[in-house]
């Protein structure tokens, strides 16, 4: 028969023809990223994971045409070792000063790390974070904020970059774009420190019935916009946010980014402070439901997700960009102000039915929402696979055809196919969980087995509700999340076989300082 050969003869030419063209074959599989992370987003907190209390509609179409991981996980449960793995691909225990960072932190990664920023620019992307940062700035000595802010971002691995430089409980409340704290006076310098700089400054204590919110516990240093913060700063009146637009200024300058660079391909790392403490959404948010500030900061966020897919859709982007939505740790009620999260709760779980939140290794703790949508690439589905925002490293490196380099992100799995939803595609096969720094803390994952580990024999906020609740614990717990998923029937001393071999598992894990 003739025809068949000259039908694929035809079929390759025209595939020869497509790879040339903008937007097709090669750059179709070097697609726009764009990794959202939300700041203390539980696994509950979202409607299509569960939440009823109010309802998440863009998060909610973006799991329905993407794929919704019911077993996806940030690494740690709080918020700078989470971001050190993201960006380093390493478990963050295995880094120095890799804990909650102070204001004055100095940069955690060092200049010369391979990061997912670092690989992804080597392949051409422009590559850029928005919004919350958290792991440092400036050499040795910390950040020099009236001058330029580095190394930073932009020494490993960013293009640019237009952040809140520490959290937002944290001082000091000001910008930073590529280097510098824009619209900072020279006459009024920007002072941080973790003293009081004068008898008479007005603090969270000294000042407490003028505040607009009260704090609860920590929180009571430096007054900004009516609300006492963690720290004390003085000066910079004129580059000082407030709150209420944190969340429009990430919109606004995500947008231009990406319109900038729609020919792409481009990497937006889209770091939210939402829903962090103190939970101030703006005024057109405020009341948006029935639960007070927490979920109406879930709402506000839901709306800066919407903003962004509707600005791919209006650039014709979707489908050659792919968007990652995670979170950066489990969730918390009370973190500091008394915004009436607990009261206002009613049946809202925001762990879903998992034990434990921020600051926790129960899976409540590290166990986040995980979406990944690519229109026209990715099938819409559901996936149980074991999948970490740490992998991304890896598994983004795959997907722009840059090869991991031996001695990089030595904890991050190429689980590409899974992120993907391709069929029959693998996650991992084990996770570390922690909760903060290197203290001793673990949870490892292991199929439906998991241990807990707890050199200090303490745990904090087991019971979300409960919450800052610094409980009692043997030092090794274990549990079979299949029959157990809120970790209640410690299963240590009934399967000693099991516990022997976790235990060994995650020593050989921490002391030979790479799992990949
Ligand atoms: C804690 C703060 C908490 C929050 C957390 C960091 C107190 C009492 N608590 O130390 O409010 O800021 O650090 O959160 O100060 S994270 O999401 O950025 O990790
Ligand atoms: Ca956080």
């Amino acid at each position: 028969m003739k025809s068949k050969p000259l039908l694929r003869r035809l079929l390759l030419t025209l595939y020869g023809v497509l790879l040339l063209l903008p937007g097709v074959g090669a750059f179709a599989e070097k697609p726009n990223i764009i990794v959202i992370m939300a700041d203390d987003l539980g696994y509950g907190d979202v409607s299509c994971y569960g939440a009823t209390a109010f309802s998440t509609p863009n998060i909610d179409k973006l799991a329905s045409e993407g794929q919704q991981f019911m077993s996806g996980y940030c690494s740690a449960s709080t918020c700078t070792p989470t971001r050190y793995s993201l960006l380093t691909g390493t478990y963050a225990f295995r880094g120095e000063r890799t804990g909650i960072a102070p204001p004055n932190s100095p940069a955690i990664i060092k200049p010369g790390t391979e990061t997912m920023p670092s690989l992804l620019r080597r392949v051409g992307y422009k590559t850029a974070v928005v919004g919350k940062w958290h792991l440092g700035l400036g050499g040795p000595e910390g950040p020099d904020w009236n001058n330029d802010l580095k190394p930073g971002p932009l020494e490993i691995g960013f293009d640019t970059c237009f952040l809140l430089p520490t959290t937002n409980d944290r001082v000091p409340q000001v910008y930073v774009k590529d280097h510098r704290v824009p619209n900072l006076d020279p006459k009024d310098p920007l002072w941080v420190g973790n003293k009081k700089p004068s008898p008479d400054h007005p603090t969270g204590q000294t000042h407490r019935d003028t505040l607009k919110m009260d704090w609860s516990h920590g929180h009571n240093s430096t007054i900004h916009n009516g609300i006492s913060r963690i720290g004390f700063y003085t000066g910079g009146e004129a580059a000082r946010f407030r709150d209420e637009d944190l969340a429009d200024k990430w919109v606004e300058e995500s947008v231009k980014f990406i319109e900038a660079n729609k020919d792409g391909p481009f990497f937006l790392f889209f770091a939210s402070h939402d829903i962090h403490v103190p939970r101030i959404p703006h005024e057109r948010f405020q009341g948006a439901t029935e639960l007070g500030f927490r979920a109406d900061s879930i709402i506000q966020f839901d709306w800066c997700v919407g903003e962004l897919m509707k600005t791919l859709d209006r650039l014709k982007m979707a489908d050659n960009t792919l968007i990652v939505f995670c979170s950066d740790n489990g969730p918390v009620m009370d973190d500091g102000y008394k915004d009436f999260a607990l009261e206002k709760l009613g049946k809202h779980r925001a762990a879903g039915q998992y034990t434990g939140g921020k600051y926790s290794v129960y899976e409540g703790g590290t166990r986040t929402p995980l979406i990944t949508r690519w229109k026209g690439r990715i099938q819409p589905g559901v996936s149980d696979e074991l999948v970490c925002t740490i992998d991304l490293a890896a598994s983004l490196a795959n997907l722009a055809d840059q090869p991991m380099p031996e001695n990089a992100c030595l904890d991050s799995m190429d689980v590409l196919s899974a992120f993907l939803g391709e069929t029959g595609a693998k996650g991992r096969s084990h996770l570390v969980q922690q909760d903060n720094g290197n203290n001793g803390t673990f949870g490892l994952r292991v199929g439906d087995w998991k241990l807990h580990r707890y050199d200090k024999k303490r745990a904090r906020n087991v019971v979300v509700e409960k919450q800052l609740a610094n409980t009692q614990v043997p030092q090794f717990q274990l549990f079979n999340l299949k029959d157990d998923p809120t970790e209640s029937k410690n299963l240590a001393k009934s399967h000693p076989e099991k516990l022997k071999e976790l235990k060994s598992m995650l020593a050989d894990l921490i002391a030979k300082g790479r799992s990949r």
